[in-house]
């Protein structure tokens, strides 16, 4: 799945701490946007939805939630406990985000500006458009 957990590196000294994260470096991609969720309850999902090109790193920079992601495929449920690692969601995956902390602030990292026509909201045309671009291996589906 186009998915990865990224280790940040953390500057540490009696000051405190410090990471630094720069487009195309530490960030597989050029920052074009940045925008961060708060104030969601552990009763509510967000997301739901999959980007056609939009590339994204979730941060939770506070507190805690988790992202349930699938190629359409393979499932996977992955807990954001650490302000020191990064979510690299790519291209063609579905993501639902839920079990927010109530402190939780979630920075997300976007490839490019924000554009409504690069979101897929059913799941059903996911499928489809998944099937059509031949985007997984026949062995590794069900
Ligand atoms: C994603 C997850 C992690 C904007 O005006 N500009 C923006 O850049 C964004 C992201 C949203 N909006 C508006 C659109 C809606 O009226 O803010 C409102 C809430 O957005 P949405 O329902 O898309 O929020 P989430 O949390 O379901 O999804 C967001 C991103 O849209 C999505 O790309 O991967 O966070």
């Amino acid at each position: 799945m186009n998915i990865r957990l990224l280790d940040f590196d953390v500057k540490e000294d009696e000051r405190g701490s410090l990471i630094a994260l720069e487009g195309t470096k530490e960030i597989p991609f050029e920052i074009r946007r940045i925008y961060y969720i708060f104030g969601a309850s552990d009763q509510v999902r967000r997301g739901d939805h999959a980007h056609k090109e939009l590339q994204q790193i979730l941060i939770a920079l506070a507190g805690s939630c988790t992202v349930s992601v699938t190629d359409g495929c393979t499932k996977e449920e992955i807990p954001l406990p650490s302000r020191t690692q990064g979510l690299f969601i790519g291209r063609m995956v579905w993501r639902e985000l839920h079990d927010f902390s109530p402190d939780c602030v979630l920075l997300v990292l976007a490839s490019d500006y924000y554009n409504k026509n690069d979101y897929i909201s059913s799941y059903e045309d996911f499928l489809k458009m998944v099937e059509k671009r031949g985007d997984h291996h026949q062995q590794t589906c069900c």
